[in-house]
């Protein structure tokens, strides 16, 4: 019997899929907050945390999954496959929790390998639900194996030819560390020699910043002194030019580029503080939220929102420079959003429009 091994692989799979599934779903309400949900603007760095940690833990699963249906793999072809509703319904818990687990994994690398065409679906919604149907599925699972568990607590090794437990687990194991090394140093700048699988890498990219998308895939042609800043609030409009914006006070911040996909990237950004926007238009309120739309015609991260104390931060800048030079274009020239502690995706590149 293969139980303990299998127990143990569980377990591991266990605090994976837990860590993932927790900063999951944080990153959702991040991104579409449920009432009530705030997230904060500091510590700077939370998400960046969080977030490598989903798509790390997310990718040491991949080899756990495997060696752990690997361990039961005879056993699925056990006969009779129902042998009563109770063990029916177990084995059907097992099948959609397999099914759950398998699909979260291959949707998370289609994703952070750009691979959308091969998901004719909508990712998020998808990998979302899922990530619930998982859980449900899994703790069924724990409840109905725990007799099972305990018992192969005391479960000597088995003797024989064939793999050993332990030989499976350090292999399993060096499996889930080659991955995280491979891919780990998208956000762990040190590491990012031996990240060899790493789609992105911080310090490749223009500016030495990676680009998740371009000017040119967002439709993003030119910007020329036409270009103004349409500033709306309680107390008027305005509609800064490039120059105007430059001769407002200007603020640095080292702030990163935290994306969904788990890359991170470390920047000195210099601008003008969206707080001193909100002043010029008279957005006194403290519990407004501001509005921040792009250039960008279409695309779902054309605009995004900022949370009253967010937008507050003496951090948050509507940011003219990256290391001392204008924007790139593919960094959001004339100017984008960068906030502490807040989610790639909505750092909003290729401002046209404040909305407080
Ligand atoms: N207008 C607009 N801004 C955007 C995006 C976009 O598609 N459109 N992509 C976002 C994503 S997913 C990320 S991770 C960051 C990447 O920033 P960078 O390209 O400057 O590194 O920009 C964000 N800003
Ligand atoms: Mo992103």
């Amino acid at each position: 019997m293969r139980t303990a091994l299998t127990a143990r692989l569980g377990l591991m799979l266990g605090i994976a899929f837990t860590i993932c599934l927790v900063t999951g779903v944080l990153s959702h309400f991040i991104q579409h907050p449920p009432g009530g949900f705030h997230w904060p603007s500091r510590p700077v760095q939370l998400y960046r945390i969080t977030q490598g940690l989903h798509v790390a833990s997310g990718l040491a699963s991949v080899p756990l999954l495997t060696a752990k249906i690997w361990s039961v793999f005879p056993k699925l072809f056990a006969w009779p496959p129902v042998r009563g509703l109770a063990h029916g319904l177990e084995r059907a818990a097992i099948g959609l929790l397999s099914a759950a687990a398998v699909f979260e994994l291959v949707t998370g690398v289609l994703n952070i390998a750009y691979w959308y065409s091969l998901m004719p679906f909508g990712f998020v919604g998808a990998h979302y639900w899922t990530a619930w149907i998982l859980a449900g599925a899994l703790l069924l699972h724990i409840a109905a194996k725990l007799p099972l568990i305990r018992a192969a607590r005391a479960e000597p090794a088995p003797a024989g030819r064939g793999w050993t437990r332990r030989g499976v687990l350090t292999l399993t194991g060096a499996a889930a560390g080659a991955v995280t090394l491979a891919t780990v140093g998208q956000t762990v700048a040190p590491l990012r020699r031996v990240s060899l699988l790493a789609p992105r890498l911080p310090g490749v990219g223009p500016q030495g910043l990676p680009v998740n998308k371009t000017a040119a895939a967002a439709g993003i042609v030119r910007v020329d002194e036409s270009y103004r800043l349409l500033l709306t609030g309680p107390a008027g409009r305005h509609a800064l030019s490039l120059a105007d914006l430059l001769a407002l006070p200007q603020f640095a911040a080292d702030l990163p580029i935290a994306c969904v996909e788990g890359w991170s990237a470390s920047a000195t950004w210099s601008g003008v503080r969206v707080a001193d926007l909100l002043e010029l238009v008279g957005a006194q309120d403290p519990n407004r939220p501001v509005t921040v739309e792009s250039l960008q015609q279409d695309g779902p991260y054309r605009t995004s929102v900022l949370e009253p104390a967010q937008a507050r931060d003496p951090l948050t800048l509507l940011a003219l420079r990256l290391g001392g030079e204008p924007l790139h274009l593919d960094h959001g020239y004339p100017c984008r959003l960068i906030a502490p502690n807040r989610p790639g995706v909505l750092q909003t590149k290729w401002v046209g429009r404040v909305i407080a």
